[in-house]
C-alpha cells in the first residue's frame, strides 16, 4: 500500500507515533510518505519505502498567519498525484485532518479516490480541539474522515463527550517496540548525572502546564529527603525555567539536571529507576510506556487514560492528580527496597509488552482496509 502520513515532526508523542508506525510499516513493505514541514525527529534513515515531503508556507506580507493548512492541502494533492499514495493517514485533528479532507475533495474533482484515517492524540479533543474557535472545524473534519482512531478508551468518550460525534471511533493503542527495548543501551552515562548510591527519578515532558511540572519537582522534593537521589528532566517548553527557579527556591538545584530535548531518551531511561507523570489529563502519555519499556516503573496521576497504560500496584501507582504527597509516598515505597524496585522494573517490562508494535500495527493495517472498502 502506498500510504500518506500527515503529523507533526517535533518531539510531541502524536509526531514519534506517526513516525514509529510509518517506519514499522515500511519495513512490512508498505511506501510510507511523511508530509510535513520538518523531517520528523524519529525518522531514522529514509529508504525505498520511506519518503519525506517538506510542505513549504511562503512567507508574505499580507499574511499575519501563514496558511498553512492550504500549503498542507496543495502538497497532499501533488504528492498523492506524483507518487500514486493511495490512503492519507493523518495523526492530531487539527489542522491535519481538515488540510486532508480538502486535498480528498480536490482530488475528487479530478476522479482519484483517497480513503482518510484520522488518529486522534489528546490535545486535538480535550484542550485545544474543543475551545469554540476550533470546535465547528474539528467535529467536520472527525465526521468526514473516513476512518477515526482514538489512542484510548478514555480518549474515545472525550471526543463523544465534547463533539457531536456520527463516526464510529476505533480504539487503537500506542505502542512500543519491545524488541529494540531490549537491546542494552549502548553507552551507559549513568555515572554522568548521579553517584552510584543514588536513585535516579525521570520526568519526560513537552513541559506545558497540562503536564503539572511542579507537582514533579514537588515530589521528588519529598523523595530526596528519605532517598540519595537524582532528577532528570527532559524535555522544552514553558514551564521549564519556572521549574528550574523551583528547584534552586527548595534548595534542590544541585539535584535536578534539565537536559533540554534528547534524542537519547532511551538512554536515559535505561538508567533510570522511577519516572514521574503527575499530568492534569492525558489521553495516553507514551512517555509512560516508553518508561516501562526500559523496565521503569510509573507513578502517575489517575486521568485520562493513563490507567489504560499504567496498572496500579503493578508497573507503579496511579495517584490522585495534584497529590504530590501520595506520589512521594507510592515512589518511596518502590524506590526503598532494592528487590522492590526490581519486582516493579519487571512488571513494567510485562506490561509495556501488552502494547507490542507488530499487534498495533496489525489493527492499523486491518483499518486501512476497511476505510479502503468504504470509499
Ligand atoms: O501534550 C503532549 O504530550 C503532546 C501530545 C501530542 O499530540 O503530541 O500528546 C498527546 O498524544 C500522545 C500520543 O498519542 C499521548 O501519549 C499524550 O498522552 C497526549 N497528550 C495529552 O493528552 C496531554
Amino acid at each position: 500500500m502506498k500510504i500518506g502520513i500527515v503529523c507533526y515532526p517535533t518531539f510531541g508523542g502524536s509526531g514519534v507515533v506517526a513516525t514509529e508506525l510509518g517506519m514499522a510499516l515500511a519495513t512490512r513493505g508498505h511506501e510510507i510518505h511523511f508530509i510535513t514541514y520538518r523531517q520528523p525527529v524519529r525518522l531514522e534513515l529514509l529508504d525505498k519505502n520511506i519518503h519525506f515531503h517538506e510542505v513549504n508556507v511562503p512567507e508574505y506580507p499580507l499574511f499575519h498567519y501563514q496558511p498553512y493548512e492550504l500549503a498542507l492541502s496543495s502538497k497532499l494533492v501533488d504528492m498523492v498525484k506524483m507518487h500514486g499514495i493511495e490512503l492519507l493517514h493523518v495523526h492530531y485533528a487539527i489542522p491535519h485532518a481538515y488540510a486532508g479532507y480538502m486535498a480528498k475533495k480536490m482530488l475528487e474533482e479530478e476522479g482519484i479516490k483517497l480513503p482518510m484515517v484520522t488518529t486522534l492524540h489528546g490535545t486535538d479533543i480535550t484542550l485545544v480541539g474543543k475551545h469554540p474557535f476550533y470546535k465547528p472545524a474539528v467535529t467536520f473534519s472527525i465526521n468526514k474522515s473516513d476512518l477515526v482512531t482514538s489512542v484510548s478508551e478514555s480518549l474515545r468518550q472525550d471526543t463523544f463527550d465534547h463533539f457531536d460525534v456520527k463516526q464510529e471511533i476505533h480504539v487503537v493503542p500506542n505502542f512500543i517496540d519491545s524488541e529494540r527495548h531490549k537491546k542494552p543501551p549502548m553507552v551507559c552515562k549513568r555515572e554522568r548525572m548521579a553517584r552510584k548510591e543514588e536513585r535516579i527519578v525521570t520526568h519526560i515532558s513537552n513541559f506545558r502546564k497540562v503536564k503539572r511540572i511542579p507537582d514533579v519537582i514537588k515530589t521528588f522534593y519529598l523523595i530526596q529527603k528519605e532517598v540519595p537521589s537524582k532528577l532528570i528532566m527532559v524535555g522544552e517548553g514553558p514551564e521549564k525555567e519556572p521549574a528550574e527557579e523551583l528547584c534552586e527556591n527548595l534548595g534542590i538545584g544541585n539535584k535536578v539536571i534539565f537536559v533540554g530535548n534528547s534524542n537519547e531518551v532511551d538512554q536515559i531511561l535505561g538508567y533510570s529507576d522511577l519516572f514521574l507523570l503527575p499530568s492534569e489529563t492525558e489521553s495516553f502519555g507514551l512517555a509512560a510506556l516508553e518508561a516501562m519499556a526500559n523496565g521503569v516503573p510509573v507513578v502517575s496521576s489517575d486521568t485520562g487514560g493513563i490507567p489504560e497504560v499504567n496498572e496500579h500496584g503493578y508497573s507503579g501507582y496511579l495517584c490522585e492528580v495534584g497529590d504530590c504527597d501520595d506520589m512521594a509516598e507510592k515512589s518511596l515505597s518502590i524506590l526503598r527496597d532494592p528487590a522492590t524496585l526490581e519486582r516493579f522494573k519487571q512488571q513494567a517490562i510485562a506490561q509495556a509488552a501488552k502494547f507490542d508494535i507488530d499487534k498495533v500495527v496489525d489493527m492499523y493495517e486491518a483499518l486501512y482496509e476497511r476505510a479502503f472498502a468504504e470509499v
